[in-house]
C-alpha cells in the first residue's frame, strides 16, 4: 500500500526531464528554490564528468502547487537539458558496441533496439536529477514533522572511514552531514576526504572509474512507520528496493547489515534500558528499524555503488553490426559518481519515508496530518499498557 508514487520520463539528451509525484497532502509550502538547492547538490562532486559544466539544473513546477502551496493534486516538474541544443540538429552516429555493465546490450535484447543509444538515452543517470527533485518535495513534507535526511560517503575504492558503532544520537549524524557537505567528496572526515580525492585523481589518470559506499541517515523519524505484518509494507524492504533502483547500486544495507553476520546475537542487537519512562538503546545496530518498523532511532541505509561502466580505457566487447570482437567506444561520463550520489540516495530514502508517514497518518491535508502526528504512540511506558495476564488463542472459540 503506497500513498505516494512517482514517475519519471525523459532522455539524457532530449529537451527535458519530467517528473510526476502524486499523493502529497494539500497545504505544503513548496517552491523551486528548495528543489534547485538539492539539484545543485547533485551537480557538485569531485569526479563528475564534463556534462555537469553544461547543465544548470532548475526545476519548473508546472502543476500541483498554487500560490506556493500544494493542492493535493499530482505535482509536475520539468528540468531542461541544456545540452539538448548540441544534439537537436545533429545526425547521431551509430552505436553498435555495448559497454559491459551498462544497459546497452540488455536494453537492446529486451526492446529490440537497432541502435544502442536507445538504451543509453534512458538508462543514463541523468534521470536521477528528476528523482532528486521529487526527493526534495518529500524532504519538504518530512521537514514539517521535524524529520531530516542527510548523507555522506564512507568509502571510495579501498579508502574508507573507519566503521564504528552506528550512532543513536541524531546530533552526531547532523554534524557528519554538515562536515561532508563542506568538501567535494562529501566525506565527513577531512583527512580521509583528502585520500579519497587522491584516489579519484589516480582513477582519472588511469582512464578508469571508481565506486564506493554512501551512507544516508534519517533523523527524528517517529516509531511506527512500516509494518511487520505484510512483507511489502516492511520499511527496510521498501528502503532497500528504492535505493537499489538507483543506477550503479549493487548492494544495500540497513544498520550493521552484513557486518552483523560476524557477531553473536548478544552483540548484534540494541539492549534496552529506561530513561525516565522512555525506552531507549545506547546503540543503533538495527539502523532504526526493527521488525520492518521504525523504532525512533536514526534510520541508517548504506548503498554500495559499483564503478560506472563507461571507462575511458576501453573494455572488450563485441560489435553487433559486424559480429566481430571490438573495444567499446567511450561516451562522456563521470569518473566517480559516488559523491554526487549522496543526494540521490537521500532522495529515495526521503520518498519512502514520506510515503510511510502519509500511510501512517492518512489525511488529505497537512492540517489533518499534524494532530495525528502529535498523537502518535511513542516508545514510553505510559504509551504501552500491558494486560500482564494469560490468554488463549481461541481461534475456534
Ligand atoms: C549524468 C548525465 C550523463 C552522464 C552521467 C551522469 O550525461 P552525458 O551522458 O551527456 O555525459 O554524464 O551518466 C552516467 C554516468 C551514466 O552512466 O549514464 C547526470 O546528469 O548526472
Amino acid at each position: 500500500m503506497t500513498r505516494l508514487r512517482f514517475l519519471t520520463a525523459g532522455e539524457s539528451h532530449g529537451p527535458c526531464l519530467t517528473g510526476v509525484l502524486e499523493g502529497l497532502p494539500a497545504g505544503l509550502a513548496l517552491g523551486s528554490a528548495a528543489i534547485d538547492h538539492e539539484l545543485a547538490r547533485r551537480q557538485r562532486g569531485f569526479g563528475a564528468g564534463p556534462r555537469m559544466k553544461v547543465e544548470a539544473d532548475h526545476a519548473r513546477l508546472t502543476a500541483g502547487v498554487l500560490a506556493g502551496r500544494t493542492t493535493g493534486a499530482p505535482l509536475a516538474i520539468t528540468i531542461e537539458n541544456l545540452d539538448h541544443v548540441a544534439w537537436r540538429d545533429r545526425d547521431i552516429p551509430p552505436m553498435t558496441v555495448p559497454r559491459p555493465g551498462h544497459a546497452d546490450l540488455a536494453g537492446a535484447v529486451k526492446y529490440g533496439y537497432r541502435d544502442l543509444r536507445r538504451s543509453l538515452e534512458r538508462a543514463s543517470a541523468r534521470e536521477t536529477a528528476t528523482r532528486v527533485a521529487i526527493g526534495a518535495c518529500c524532504k519538504a513534507l518530512l521537514g514539517e514533522f521535524g524529520i531530516t535526511v542527510g548523507g555522506y560517503v564512507t568509502s571510495l575504492g579501498t579508502v574508507h572511514v573507519v566503521a564504528g558503532e552506528t550512532p543513536v544520537d541524531p546530533a552526531v549524524f547532523a554534524d557528519r552531514f554538515a562536515r561532508a557537505e563542506a568538501n567535494d567528496v562529501r566525506c565527513c572526515d577531512e583527512a580521509v576526504a583528502a585520500r579519497m580525492r587522491d584516489g579519484i585523481q589516480a582513477t582519472i589518470r588511469a582512464r578508469d572509474t571508481l565506486g564506493g559506499i554512501v551512507e544516508v541517515a534519517a533523523l527524528h523519524v517517529p516509531p511506527g512507520l512500516g509494518s511487520h505484518v505484510h512483507w511489502d509494507r516492511r520499511l527496510g524492504a521498501r528502503l532497500c528496493g528504492a535505493v537499489a533502483s538507483i543506477h550503479a547500486v549493487k548492494g544495500v544495507e540497513i544498520g550493521h547489515g552484513f557486518q552483523a553476520t560476524q557477531l553473536p546475537g548478544t552483540q548484534a542487537h540494541d539492549a534496552l534500558h529506561l530513561e525516565g519512562t522512555a525506552i531507549r538503546s545506547r546503540s543503533n545496530r538495527a539502523g532504526g528499524i526493527e521488525g520492518g518498523i521504525s523504532n525512533g532511532a536514526p534510520i541508517v541505509v548504506r548503498a554500495a555503488l559499483k564503478p560506472i561502466a563507461t571507462t575511458l580505457a576501453p573494455q572488450a566487447s563485441v560489435d553487433l553490426a559486424t559480429g566481430a570482437p571490438a573495444p567499446m567506444n567511450y561516451e562522456r561520463s563521470d569518473f566517480c559518481q559516488v559523491p554526487r550520489a549522496v543526494p540521490i540516495v537521500e532522495a529515495m530514502v526521503a520518498f519512502v519515508l514520506a510515503d510511510a508517514l502519509c500511510e501512517k497518518l492518512g489525511g488529505d491535508s497537512l492540517d489533518e496530518m499534524r494532530p495525528r502526528f502529535d498523537a502518535l504512540r511513542r516508545c514510553r511506558i505510559e504509551d504501552l499498557p500491558m494486560d500482564a495476564a494469560a490468554w488463549r488463542f481461541g481461534y475456534e472459540a
